[in-house]
């Protein structure tokens, strides 16, 4: 591979799910992160609302951690992280990332988005007692997932858990798995590993 990658972003937000992507697969990328990149036009140029991760590859730009993940894997000849397009462990892959996304993320970020507003706890209760609910069901399948099986495709670990794997590490930091103890169990195998970019 000869042309340069930069990732936009860096730090324990969802760039950190590229970052640890690209040193599993041991890819050289730059990155490129300074205050005030975030919302900036240089970012927007890669991105159309200015967040991160975005990548750049030449004139070819892609946003969306997950895609940015998957890229990476499959313009890496003989990586195991990640099955090829059309294999079964790559659509289970897919049904991961996307029920982790939408069913436990989405709501992890909403809670997030309603703790910046300057209104009173009280008004946002309700909605953040629901985001909890919501979430906490979609970890109740993750966790049943888990109880017998080491990482989320089975035995072996695989991008699918470092994308899920930092859903969960938020989870996590949101309180939501204290009753939960195979992911307690499934993020300390995942601390474990080397490259880990998940933060404590
Ligand atoms: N679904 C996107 C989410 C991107 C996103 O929201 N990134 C956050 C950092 S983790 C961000 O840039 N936030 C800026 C903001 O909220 O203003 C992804 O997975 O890349």
């Amino acid at each position: 591979m000869n042309e340069q990658i930069t990732i936009y972003g860096s730090g324990g937000n969802r760039a950190a799910r590229v970052a640890w992507t690209a040193d599993e697969l041991g890819l050289e990328v730059s990155y490129r992160h300074y205050d005030g990149m975030i919302g900036s036009d240089e970012l927007r140029r890669l991105h159309p609302q200015a967040k991160i991760p975005a990548m750049q590859v030449g004139d070819f730009v892609l946003f969306e951690s997950a895609p940015i993940c998957q890229h990476l894997c499959d313009i890496t000849p003989g990586q195991r992280l990640l099955a090829p397009q059309g294999a079964k462990e790559r659509s289970l892959h897919n049904q991961w990332v996307s029920f982790a996304q939408s069913e436990i993320e989405a709501y992890l970020w909403h809670s997030f988005q309603l703790g910046r507003l300057e209104i009173a706890k009280t008004e946002t209760a309700a909605a953040l007692a629901l985001n909890r609910q919501l979430s906490g069901a979609g970890l109740d399948v993750l966790e049943q997932h888990l109880t017998d099986q080491q990482f989320i495709l089975g035995e072996q670990f695989s991008l699918t858990d470092i994308i899920v794997g930092w859903t969960t590490n938020w989870s996590r930091k949101s309180g939501l798995l204290e009753s939960r103890p195979a992911l307690q169990s499934y993020l300390a195998r995942l601390f474990d590993r080397p490259h880990v970019a998940l933060t404590w």
